[in-house]
């Protein structure tokens, strides 16, 4: 059976048939789809139909392949000056409860403890500390980086390099170029939340806009430094509004090329203040993997991230467009177990990550950050 018969095939009892066949041309044609489109597929979509299309486009990039990487994370502090609603784990710096910031000391310790294992990346992110510069943290990287030259240092959310930089007293491009001479390799995803201004308004008001988010990253691709881009997804924002989140970042890749992959974030809603809003279902995750794939055509990857949505959904996102699962991650992240993720105690061995690829028909790719191959599991 074709592939346009398979999609005929799916959605015989749509009224929105023409429609819906349409927009598959334009996918087996590699046209891009329109934000009209992209709300259309969100509502009237039937899941079948999506994961079918947007299994398309993962194999047609990348076959089975199914990336994942050795990292780990730290999170220097969740001391932090924003308030995020749904932010389950910043602390004001006047509030001791469950609060924590690791010296540099402790965080070479923490470096220190992967002496001799073979783990290719760091993963820095923390909230984001009223007396911390861009200086403080930037030696921080130089010391990791004496210790592990070898390691790829992905580090601080634009929403921590607008604060710092400017604590810094430094203009953007400066303080980028002066982080990336400290050893700044690429930046995380995170901070995006929506970019739509009265939703963030809502959610997240005080911290870098949408525009400093957007001219943060715009940035740091013209200076040689690449990125990920993220999106929070499942609290009150709308179809049109992720739409509208997504196409920002797909004109962004149209100027620069330089966002590695996508990383939708599900909500999660235990001890914050937007917990009555409770949390999408799964089908809804799956429904927004496939969305995303088809609709972001230039940002070569999309990831699921499996402490979030756990493993079983991660293992069924694989034929929903993701074609990466991140890392190993290891047991020290708390933004999401403290927020009620699937996964309280995140960490996952090599083999257990291979196995959970292989059993769902897929081929296990260690890759390094930029999406090098480093190693193929057959
Ligand atoms: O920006 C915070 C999210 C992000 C909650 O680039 C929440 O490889 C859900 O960006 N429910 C930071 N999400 C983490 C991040 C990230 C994660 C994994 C990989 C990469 C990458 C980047 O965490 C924040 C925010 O969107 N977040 N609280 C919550 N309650
Ligand atoms: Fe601070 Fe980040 Fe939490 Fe917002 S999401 S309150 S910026 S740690």
């Amino acid at each position: 059976m074709s592939f346009l018969d398979k999609i005929t095939d799916i959605i015989q009892s749509s009224e929105d048939k023409n429609k819906l066949i349409e927009i598959a041309y334009k996918v087996i044609n590699n046209q891009r789809i329109t934000k009209e489109d992209g709300i259309f597929l969100f509502e009237q979509g039937e899941l079948g139909y999506l994961g079918v299309l947007a299994n398309y486009i993962r194999e047609k990039k990348h076959g089975l392949k199914t990336y994942f990487n050795r990292n780990f994370h730290i999170e220097p502090t969740n001391i932090c000056i924003y308030s995020c609603k749904f932010c389950s784990y910043a602390r004001k710096i006047s509030n001791k409860q469950d609060q924590w910031e690791f010296s540099p000391e402790e965080i070479l310790n923490k470096v220190h403890e992967y002496d001799g294992k073979p783990v290719t990346e760091v993963h820095l992110v923390g909230g984001v500390h009223p007396k911390r510069d861009l200086h403080y943290y930037g030696n921080i990287i130089k010391d990791i980086k004496k210790v592990r030259p070898d390691i790829h240092v992905k580090a601080f959310t634009a929403v921590e390099l607008e604060f710092m930089i400017r604590k810094a007293k430094m203009s953007l491009e400066e303080g980028l170029l002066r982080l990336k001479e400290y050893g700044l390799d690429s930046i995380p995803g995170g901070g995006a939340e929506i970019f739509d201004k009265e939703i963030r308004k809502e959610i997240c008001d005080d911290k870098a806009s949408t525009e400093q988010w957007l001219h943060i990253h715009e940035t740091a691709h013209k200076l040689g430094i690449p990125s990920n881009a993220t999106i929070l997804y499942g609290h009150i924002e709308k179809y049109k509004h992720r739409i509208s989140h997504m196409d920002e970042l797909r004109k962004l890749q149209d100027r620069t090329g330089m966002f590695n992959t996508f990383i939708p974030l599900k909500y999660r809603k235990e001890n914050n203040s937007l917990e009555h809003i409770g949390e999408v279902s799964r089908l809804e995750d799956l429904k927004n993997y496939a969305v995303s794939r088809i609709f972001l055509d230039n940002i070569p990857h999309l990831k699921a991230y499996w402490p979030m949505i756990g493993k079983d959904t991660t293992q069924l996102a694989l034929s929903f467009g993701v074609d990466d699962v991140d890392g190993t991650i290891d047991d020290s992240t708390k933004i999401y177990s403290m927020a009620g993720a699937e996964d309280k105690s995140p960490t996952i061995t090599t083999e257990e990550l291979v196995s959970l690829i292989k059993s769902v028909g897929k081929e296990p790719i260690e890759r390094d950050t930029l999406y090098n191959e480093l190693k193929v599991f057959v």
